[in-house]
């Protein structure tokens, strides 16, 4: 139990600004299992699903969107543009009757990744409420 609530403790970061993992997965310095990308968006795979599918879709230039939590006025477009590109990638997922979309927003929401990312969750029944 003492390692379990460790590994837990240790998912639980902060955000520190620094550049992360999903910038060399942007660059291709890490391959992924890209299923929509645009001049704009990225989505890809994640390593550790949750769900038969489940993708995240990320913004090419952080400019700041760390986490949802820290957007600003200038970030409403690559917002809109991130949630519309969600619907593309369920679409192209198969999952377009029934899916689920997350965004975990600073270390209480248990975001690990401080570059803002949508989850895209989907081909099984989900359940509320969630964890
Ligand atoms: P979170 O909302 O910040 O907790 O989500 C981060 C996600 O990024 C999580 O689901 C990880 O499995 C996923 N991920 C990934 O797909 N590839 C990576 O190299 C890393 C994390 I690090």
């Amino acid at each position: 139990h003492d390692e379990e609530a460790a590994s837990k403790a240790a998912a639980i970061n902060a955000d520190t600004g620094a550049p992360t993992i999903f910038d060399k997965i942007i660059a291709k310095e890490i391959p992924s299992a890209i299923v929509y990308e645009d001049d704009k968006v990225l989505a890809f795979k994640d390593i550790n699903p949750q769900a038969p599918v489940h993708v995240l879709v990320i913004p090419k230039f952080r400019d700041g969107l760390t986490e949802l939590g820290k957007a600003e006025p200038r970030h409403e477009e690559i917002l809109g543009q991130l949630l519309y590109a969600a619907r593309i990638v369920a679409e192209k997922e198969g999952i377009l009757d029934g899916f689920r979309v997350v965004i975990n927003s600073g270390a209480s929401a248990c975001q690990s990744v401080y570059h803002l990312h949508l989850h895209v969750i989907g081909g099984r029944q989900m359940n509320w409420p969630p964890g």
